[in-house]
């Protein structure tokens, strides 16, 4: 029988939602119990005889990967093949912005693009409250935009940045991650197709990743809200290079080896001191560095 390939666009524990090249969607199963297919992976899939479910049989390769450490420390994939993350905290709950400078890290690692949303904005409305951290990711040149999937305010700004790229849409439970991809594919007959299914409390928590196709294009990723996050890291050097305006500062380091603590001659320290590097980014950098030291001798 010859395979065909085709995109993992759901993700229920060891069955998969696929979209064959013809888009037809289908189910599947996996062949074995080492291929662990994750959302936005390329597969090479059978069909399987007188089942409606198809066989994966093989991963292609990836072309990057969101990776976390697991509870055992191994690292764990969350989706791979991605464009561009789309790190969501809104007005509440209260953003964790180490959380957030985390997934940016991630995206600097795994060479994909980070958008920063902020929602619920329409919360603040006739308040004078400016969020700092936003103007931070500015000045690093990150794009930040204020939306509101209540209001609807920066849907079609999002939408533009999606168009046409493989995205995911990460950050804490609660912060309207659905409700923003609800927003993103209101014009469609998705709408009606409500992404995530309601508990008992009324609340609708995502428990699986889902990909969802976009009319201009494009794909994005609705993935379950998180307590926590870190990215899994080789070595705590990969942290400098998670965090742009410290890897820029840390050419100019006085030691190649600088580990941008107390180093003499460190341009990071002196950035800091001056400060054209946010003293809350160089903390948050710094506990990178120390998770991923904890990781690698199993403390975390
Ligand atoms: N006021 C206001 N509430 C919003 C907005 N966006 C979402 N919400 C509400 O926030 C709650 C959580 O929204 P969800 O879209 O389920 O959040 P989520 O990030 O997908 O959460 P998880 O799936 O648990 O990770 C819901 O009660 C939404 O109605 C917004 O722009 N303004
Ligand atoms: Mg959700
Ligand atoms: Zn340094």
């Amino acid at each position: 029988m010859s395979s065909q390939t085709a995109t993992v666009i759901a993700t229920y524990s060891r069955r998969m939602g696929l979209r064959l090249d013809d888009s037809n969607e289908v189910d599947a199963r996996i062949k074995g119990k080492r291929l662990k297919p994750v959302c936005g992976d390329r597969v090479q899939v059978e069909p399987i005889d007188n089942e409606s479910d198809w066989l994966i049989t093989e991963i292609d390769t990836r072309r990057n990967e969101l990776t976390r450490p697991n509870m055992r420390g191994q690292v764990e994939v969350l989706a791979a093949n991605l464009d561009a993350l789309v790190v969501v905290a809104a007005v509440a709950p209260m953003p964790d912005w180490f959380i957030i400078d985390r997934y940016l890290c991630a995206a600097e690692l795994m060479d994909a693009d980070a958008i920063v949303v902020f929602n619920k904005i329409e919360l603040l409305d006739g308040l004078d409250i400016e969020i700092p951290e936003l103007q931070e990711y500015r000045d690093i040149g990150l794009v930040v935009l204020e939306c509101s999937a209540e209001t609807r305010r920066g849907i079609d700004e999002l939408r533009s940045e999606l168009a046409g790229r493989c995205t995911i849409v990460v950050g804490q439970s609660g912060v309207g991650k659905s409700s923003l991809i609800n927003e993103l594919v209101a014009d469609s007959n998705q709408r009606t197709a409500r992404i995530s299914a309601k508990t008992g409390e009324g609340r609708h928590t995502t428990v699986n990743s889902v990909m969802i196709p976009l009319q201009n294009g494009g794909t994005v990723i609705d993935s379950p809200g998180v307590r926590d996050y870190a990215p899994a890291l080789e070595n705590s050097v990969d942290a400098a290079a998670g965090f742009r305006e410290i890897a820029f500062a840390a050419q100019s380091c006085r030691f190649a080896n600088c580990r941008h603590l107390r180093e003499p001659g460190c341009a990071v320290k002196a950035g800091v001191d001056d400060e054209s590097i946010s003293y809350r980014r160089y903390e948050s950098f710094k506990r990178v560095v120390n998770i991923t030291e904890k990781l690698s001798e199993g403390r975390y």
